[in-house]
C-alpha cells in the first residue's frame, strides 16, 4: 500500500517568510567592546547604547567550557522525542514552547525553554518538575552555573555604563537586576533547519521583530547566523555570529531609565534553513515593585521626562497582553 503524505508546506505553519538578507547586510557595523580595557569600554559602550542599543563584548572571562557544557545539554534536550518535550505541558509563559511565542498569536520557526530565574520566585513548578527528572541533573547544574555567570556579566556591563554616563553611584543600574526580587528570565531557543526553503531566497521568521522589555539582555549563540538588528532608519543589519562573544541588548526599561539616551533595540531572528541555530539569552529585569522613571542624575536642567511613571509590574502586565512587534512603550510615553 502506498501512503501519500502531504509534503509540509511553509503555509501550513503560518510562519511569515522574510526575504533572505543580502551578503552586504553582514558588513559589520556592530560595536565590539573589549572588557579588558574598562576605561575605553565604558565610553564606547555608552556610544553603542545611544547609537544602536546593541554591542558585542569580548574578553568577558566566561570559560568556553561552561558555555559549551550548557549548549551540549540544551542540544541533548531539544533532541528528545517531541512527545517527551510536549509532556512538559504548554508554556504559561514558562516551560517548553514550540512555534508559539507568547499568548497572543505570535509564531516562529523555533522551539524553546523559557525559565523564570527570579531567586525568590514561587513559580518554580515547571522547573522543578522538569529538572527533577534524573536525566536533567547535569542540565540543571550547567544552567545554574551559566546563569550566575550571566548575572555577573550583566552587573559588570551595567556598572561600566553608569561609569560611562558619569554617574557616581556605580550600581544605579546593576542593583536593579542583582536584587533578590529582580524579575529575570532565561531563554534557550532552538531554530531547527528547514531545508525545503533552499533555493527560494527567503527565510522563515524564527523570532519576529520586537524589543526586550527588561533592562538588559545578554545573548550567546552558536555559529549559525540569523540575528538582525534594526537601525534608526528602520533598515535591518545582520549580526555575524560569534560563538565566543556575548551580544548585549538595551531593553525598554533601560531606555526609560536613561530618558531615551539609550535605545531599546528592535531585533529579530531569521531561521536560515540549512543549519540549526541555538541561542541562550539572559534577560535581567527589575523587581515587580520597582518604579521605572528617568534617573534624576541624568536629567539636564529643564529636561522633561519622556515617560509617565510606572512600575515593572505594570509594564510587564501590559507587555504580556501585547503582540511581539508592538511598541510597548508607546502607552507610557507623555504626549
Ligand atoms: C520578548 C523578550 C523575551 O523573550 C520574553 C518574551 C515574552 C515571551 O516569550 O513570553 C513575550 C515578549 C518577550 C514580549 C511581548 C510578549 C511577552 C512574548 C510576547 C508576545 C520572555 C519577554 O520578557 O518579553
Amino acid at each position: 500500500m502506498v501512503v501519500l503524505v502531504a509534503k509540509p508546506t511553509i503555509e501550513q505553519h503560518q510562519i511569515p517568510l522574510i526575504k533572505s538578507p543580502k551578503q552586504s547586510t553582514f558588513l559589520s557595523i556592530i560595536p565590539i567592546i573589549d572588557l579588558s580595557d574598562p576605561v575605553s569600554a565604558s565610553t564606547s559602550m555608552v556610544k553603542a547604547c545611544s547609537e544602536y542599543g546593541f554591542f558585542k563584548v569580548t574578553s568577558h572571562g566566561i570559560p568556553m567550557e561552561l558555555i559549551n557544557k550548557l549548549e551540549a545539554e540544551a542540544v541533548k534536550f531539544f533532541s528528545l522525542p517531541q512527545i517527551e518535550k510536549e509532556r512538559l505541558g504548554q508554556p504559561n509563559p514558562f516551560g517548553y514552547g514550540n512555534k508559539k511565542i507568547g499568548a497572543n498569536g505570535d509564531v516562529g520557526w523555533l522551539e524553546y525553554l523559557l525559565l523564570d530565574i527570579t531567586s525568590k520566585s514561587k513559580n518554580k513548578s515547571f522547573i522543578s518538575s522538569f529538572l527533577s527528572e534524573p536525566s536533567s541533573t547535569s542540565f540543571c547544574a550547567a544552567l545554574n552555573e551559566y546563569i550566575a555567570a550571566m548575572r555577573r556579566l550583566a552587573r559588570q556591563v551595567l556598572e561600566l555604563l553608569a561609569d560611562g554616563l558619569g554617574i557616581k553611584q556605580r550600581d544605579i543600574f546593576s542593583k536593579l537586576v542583582m536584587n533578590e526580587e529582580s524579575d529575570s528570565v532565561f531563554r534557550v531557543n532552538h531554530y531547527p533547519p528547514y531545508p525545503l526553503l533552499q533555493g527560494f531566497n527567503c527565510s522563515l521568521t524564527g523570532f519576529g521583530e520586537h524589543t526586550d522589555p527588561q533592562v538588559i539582555s545578554v545573548l550567546r549563540s552558536n555559529n549559525t547566523a540569523g540575528l538582525q538588528i534594526a537601525l534608526r532608519d528602520g533598515s535591518w543589519v545582520s549580526v555575524p555570529p560569534d560563538q565566543e562573544s556575548f551580544f548585549i541588548n538595551v531593553g525598554d526599561s533601560l531606555q526609560v531609565l536613561t530618558n531615551g539616551r539609550f535605545r531599546s533595540v528592535k531585533h529579530r531572528v531569521l531561521a536560515n534553513g540549512m543549519r540549526s541555530r541555538l541561542s541562550m539569552i539572559y534577560f535581567g529585569g527589575p523587581a515587580p515593585k520597582q518604579r521605572l522613571a528617568p534617573l534624576q542624575q541624568l536629567m539636564e536642567e529643564g529636561e522633561q521626562s519622556l515617560y509617565k511613571e510606572f512600575t515593572w509590574f505594570e509594564y510587564k502586565a501590559s507587555a504580556y497582553k501585547s503582540r511581539l512587534a508592538d511598541n510597548r512603550l508607546a502607552q507610557f510615553e507623555k504626549q
